[in-house]
């Protein structure tokens, strides 16, 4: 079999970048319009791009999909995600951030309409459903992506 053919339908694992974009008690969602987690709230985010940052990539994604310029972009933590029962199965390791807004009064543009019906502001208190089954986990979990002292 000719090599790079065979390469090319091996499923392999993919890298996710997404953001808890931090607005006091809030945190960016918007509702996934994708054949993976369709109709659930999730994060801003995306696929880390070949010589990127995560730093970078996070940058990048709210931009693209929300206009949002972020500043203090920290790394929190890494989740395995497995979407195998899906029509295109996948796996993604994704990476999760935690960022403020670089100007507290920059309002988020839905610029990817075919992707997310829109985006919002949530109390972490008060967080909307169904949330995308990987934020859903870590939420039943405990995860707090607050930085510790915050009034959150
Ligand atoms: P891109 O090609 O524009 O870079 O990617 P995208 O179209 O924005 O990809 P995405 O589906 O938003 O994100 C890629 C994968 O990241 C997604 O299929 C599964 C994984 N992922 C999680 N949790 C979350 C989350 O909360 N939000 C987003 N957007 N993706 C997540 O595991
Ligand atoms: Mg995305």
């Amino acid at each position: 079999m000719e090599k790079g053919a065979a390469a090319a339908e091996v499923p392999v694992p993919r890298v996710a970048v997404v953001v808890f974009l931090l607005k006091g008690k809030a945190v960016l969602l918007g509702r996934r319009r994708s054949s993976v987690g369709d109709s659930t709230f999730a994060l801003p985010g995306g696929h880390l791009e070949f010589g990127e940052s995560f730093e970078e990539c996070a940058a990048r994604e709210l931009i693209e999909e929300t206009g949002l310029d972020i500043d203090k972009v920290e790394f929190l933590t890494v989740t395995n995600n497995l979407f195998l029962k899906e029509t295109k199965p996948s796996h993604y390791v994704t990476v999760f951030m935690r960022a403020v807004l670089a100007d507290p009064h920059q309002v988020p543009q839905n610029l990817e309409p075919g992707k997310c019906d829109g985006w919002d502001w949530y109390d972490w208190d008060n967080l909307p459903k169904p949330l995308f089954w990987p934020l859903q986990k870590m939420v039943q979990e405990g995860f707090n992506p607050f930085p510790i002292g915050s009034n959150s």
